[in-house]
């Protein structure tokens, strides 16, 4: 990383479409999405915005953006269509196809190995809370390494084991729609398993480049300075941060972690003495952040685990959350949210990169996410998303200051590249620096915030650039 990123992200499901196409085999999205499990908001990514076939167009305008970066995932299911075994010689030429347009609009890639499409295979046979998944992934990573290797310097292991596992077993509102916070912390520990074997492999097979994870991370804080109230702080580090960037980072679990697990009762058994070594060995070379929001926590005081999702965006379900024994989500009634309830508080992602410096001093960041989901309106032709540019701005102010406080972040990449689809959220929830037209052939309209992000970084950009060599 000779020079601080500057970029924007994607999800091949969010955002590729062709489903059928190249060969490519069956995730549980797209099973979850055409399935009646489907109806918060039901429809699907089979077009999602058509990146399969305009990719080259969405990364022309990322670099005409005055971006260097281009963050994406590759979906496993069109480079090893049933998961395991047979390659699709079909989907690794696409990827080369995207990796070839980055390099000839001077892109540099990070590619995220697994961004939540897990092959219907490996799904149907208990996905992450099945061991032989990861086995399976480390397989398919070795595949991208062996293809892409020389064509990508940065890799990111897997996005999101807190924010993936929250939805898809605490919630309930992500395939496979459980309940059971033991089956979380199950596949939360496979899929960092899986992230460890991945770096393990990668350095095994000599890899010229530097691998990391992406975590959602937060800054967690509370409205009142009690000590019931700092013990629930504690907690919701434990239960949001830690419980990944722990082992990613330091190569071994926190032992505060372990016990918090032990003394509520759950069955560890899954944690084998010899993945201790495993962790050991995949330690990242930089921990990629995504930041949206602060996480504002009370105390636990009583009644059962409730864990519950705005997806709407008309605030007819709340979030809410309250983890028996640990900690409840509390709420400051002053300050800014978006219709999802989403918090507008720039200033966490400065109390969390400081934070992350004091406890990991030697492991670079790279803001892997930052954004603002919204519902654009389309004028003549235009998008007015002072909004957003606000965010942004805000945003990218609190980060600067926190490399001039000494922290070490590396890149800085906006969700999203171009508007797509939000998990659950659907279409109308959109994070994009480029409006997808989805009525009208898919067409992109740069927004008001992409020509804004295109002058700071032309204006400010050098400023960031300070603390890397
Ligand atoms: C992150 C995911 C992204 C993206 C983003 C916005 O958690 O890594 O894939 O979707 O959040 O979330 P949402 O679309 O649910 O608003």
């Amino acid at each position: 990383m000779a020079k601080f990123l500057w970029g924007s992200a994607t999800a091949a499901y969010q955002c590729e479409g062709g489903w059928k196409e190249g060969g490519k085999g069956m995730s549980n999205w797209e099973t979850f999405c055409h399935s009646e499990k489907n109806v918060v908001n039901p429809v699907t990514g089979d077009v999602a915005s058509d990146h399969y076939h305009r990719y080259e167009e969405d990364i022309r305008m990322l670099s005409e953006g005055g971006q260097n970066a281009y963050r994406f995932s590759i979906a496993w299911t069109r480079i090893i269509p049933k998961g395991v075994g047979e390659r699709s010689r079909e989907g690794i030429e696409f990827y080369h196809r995207i990796l070839d347009t980055c390099k000839k609009y001077k892109v540099e890639p990070l590619v995220t190995l697994y961004h939540y499409d897990l092959p219907q295979g490996l799904f149907e046979k208990g996905g992450w809370e099945n061991r032989d998944t990861v086995q399976a992934y480390i397989e398919y990573a070795k595949v991208c390494f062996e293809e892409f290797g020389d064509k990508v310097k940065l890799w990111a292991t897997v996005n999101e084991p807190n924010y993936e596992t929250i939805c898809c077993y605490g919630r309930g509102n992500y395939p496979p729609n459980v309940q059971d916070l033991s089956r979380r912390w199950k596949a939360m520990y496979h899929l960092l398993l899986a992230s460890a074997g991945a770096v393990s492999a990668y350095k095994d097979m000599k890899g010229k480049g530097q691998i990391g994870i992406v975590s959602d991370s937060y800054s967690i804080e509370a409205l009142k300075d009690t000590p019931e109230y700092k013990e629930a702080i504690y907690m919701a580090d434990l239960f949001y941060n830690r419980c990944v960037n722990e082992v990613s980072v330091n190569g071994v679990y926190s032992q505060g972690f372990i016990d918090k697990l032990k003394s509520d009762g759950f069955d560890l058994s899954y944690m084998l003495e010899e993945d201790k070594e495993t962790f050991i060995k995949g330690k990242v070379d930089y921990l990629g952040i995504n930041a949206y929001d602060r996480t504002l926590v009370k105390p636990y005081s009583g009644g059962e685990t409730v864990m519950t999702a705005n997806n709407t965006g008309d605030g007819k379900t709340k979030n809410e959350t309250i983890i028996k024994g640990w900690f409840a989500l509390d709420e400051d009634p002053y300050t800014e949210k978006n219709a999802w309830g989403c918090e507008l508080y720039p200033k966490a992602v400065y109390n969390l990169l400081m934070q992350l410096k004091e406890i990991y001093p030697h492991t670079p960041i790279i803001i892997t996410e930052n954004g603002l989901g919204y519902y654009d309106k389309l004028e003549d032709g235009c998008v007015h998303d002072e909004y957003r540019v606000e965010f942004l701005k805000s945003y990218l102010e609190w980060i600067k200051k926190a490399i001039d406080d000494g922290c070490d972040v590396r890149g800085y990449f906006v969700w999203s590249t171009m508007d797509l689809y939000s998990w659950i959220n659907g279409y109308k929830k959109r994070y994009g620096l480029v409006y997808v037209d989805y009525d009208n052939d898919n067409n992109r309209i740069p927004k008001d915030s992409y020509y804004w992000y295109k002058q700071y970084i032309l204006s400010e950009g050098e400023k960031f650039n300070a603390k890397i060599q």
